[in-house]
């Protein structure tokens, strides 16, 4: 079968993944009832089971309880596109990085070679879609209805961006670095999916070419063979299947840019405004908010009155996550989660809970992070027309017999 057939027969549930034993196969009971009714665990291939949203374009979010560890293997990670062409490993074959734009010196085209010739960089960063967790969004917000699990962390390596674009020389008056991928638009009239970075971001020298993802290959679903990095960036930046580069003196004016992945000026925090998109109404999404979530216990579990142990992961953009708290009663009182060592900056950090023992009744789980920058979950949801950057305390009810 070719892949696209896969996916098909995926779709028809043909190849409905088997229950793995102790791993949720429940869809959150927060998703609109619609997103409820189609969602399916699959499996496809080179992948371990993922919740199928969608598969024109692919939508695919993690399990819940993948996110106990800090790193989410490459066959467990979430697969976001907006183009139903996505490339074959055949349409790949050959690949090549050609850079331009207005503002290089000199356009080149790199091999897989050239990339492997660059000294190497890596970063442990998480990769979360801004519209992880929309589906949560009250009133519900259109998009895709994504759960917990449009998000990931993984150990990305490759050459700094930076280095890459020495290669045709950036000129001075440079504003934005302009990427696209290899995935295609089957429709006329749906734009390609383009975006822009702005320079600063894009000359940091964490933001990285990755040619390997968690020490092997990009996954071919991942963005085989390079993908864009940007560490504490939401992943609509990190481009895959990464094709074709331009440095440009003019702001990309596209839908992508203009219209789609927009938040209101001043709703959220960011440290670096991305200042050639902002309109004063409203700027690009960039920056990831402080957020976590309990992967351990599942919602809706019974559990014995001894007692159970709370396990999750906590992140933000970058300035690194210093506390995690637990509500069992709805979010009325909080206590301190055990926080595990940090593994970087843009990584997940893994707390933990155990609750001692319990009188039988209802619970109502949540967890709240705080990062070292002083920003703390919100007590209620920044409502957005998007449905970006949901970091409301997620409740989950189970009960304890
Ligand atoms: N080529 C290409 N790259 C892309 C996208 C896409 O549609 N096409 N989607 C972006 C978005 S919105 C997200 S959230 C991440 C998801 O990365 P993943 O599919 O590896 O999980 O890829 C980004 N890079
Ligand atoms: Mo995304």
């Amino acid at each position: 079968m070719r892949r696209r057939e896969i996916i098909a027969a995926a779709g028809a549930g043909l190849l409905a993944a088997p229950a793995f034993a102790g791993e949720s196969m429940r869809v959150a009971t927060g998703l609109p009832d619609g997103t409820r009714q189609i969602a399916r665990f699959v499996t496809l291939p080179d992948k371990g089971r993922l919740l199928r949203l969608a598969d024109r374009p692919p939508n695919y979010e993690t399990p819940i309880d993948v996110f106990t560890d800090t790193v989410t293997p490459n066959d467990r990670f979430f697969i976001r596109y907006h183009l139903a062409g996505v490339p074959t490993a055949s349409d790949l074959d050959g690949w090549s990085l050609t850079i331009g734009g207005d503002a290089v010196t000199r356009p080149v085209r790199l091999k897989m070679s050239d990339l492997l010739d660059l000294p190497s960089n890596e970063v442990l960063a998480v990769c979360q879609c801004a519209g992880n967790r929309r589906g949560f969004c009250l009133p519900h917000v259109s998009g895709v209805q994504w759960g917990d699990g449009g998000m990931g962390c993984a150990l990305w390596r490759g050459p700094a961006l930076r280095d890459v674009l020495k290669a045709a020389g950036v000129k001075a008056g440079a504003v934005e670095v302009w990427v696209n991928g290899a995935d295609k638009p089957v429709m006329d009239g749906t734009p390609p999916f383009q975006k822009s970075v702005p320079m600063d971001k894009a000359l940091d020298a964490d933001t990285i070419v990755a040619i390997s993802m968690n020490n092997a290959p990009l996954p071919l679903l991942n963005g085989y063979p390079a993908r864009l990095i940007i560490p504490g960036w939401v992943g609509t930046y990190w481009m895959k299947h990464l094709t074709n580069i331009e440095v440009s003196t003019k702001p990309l004016t596209n839908f992508w840019m203009a219209s789609a992945y927009r938040v209101p000026a001043g709703m959220f925090p960011v440290d670096h405004p991305f200042g050639t998109q902002d309109t004063g109404k409203t700027v690009p999404i960039t920056e990831i908010v402080v957020n976590s979530v309990i992967a351990d216990p599942l919602e809706g579990v019974q559990l014995e009155r001894s007692g159970f142990n709370i396990r999750g992961v906590a992140w933000d953009r970058g300035s690194g996550v210093n506390r995690v708290e637990i509500s069992l009663d709805g979010g009325r009182s909080w206590r301190d989660a055990l926080l595990d060592r940090p593994h970087g900056p843009y990584a997940y950090r893994r707390f933990s809970l155990q609750t001692g023992g319990l009188r039988p009744g209802t619970y109502n789980l949540m967890s709240r992070a705080t990062s070292q920058a002083g920003e703390k979950q919100v007590d209620s949801l920044k409502a957005n027309p998007g449905g970006y950057h949901n970091n409301l305390p997620r409740a989950l009810s189970l009960v304890v017999t």
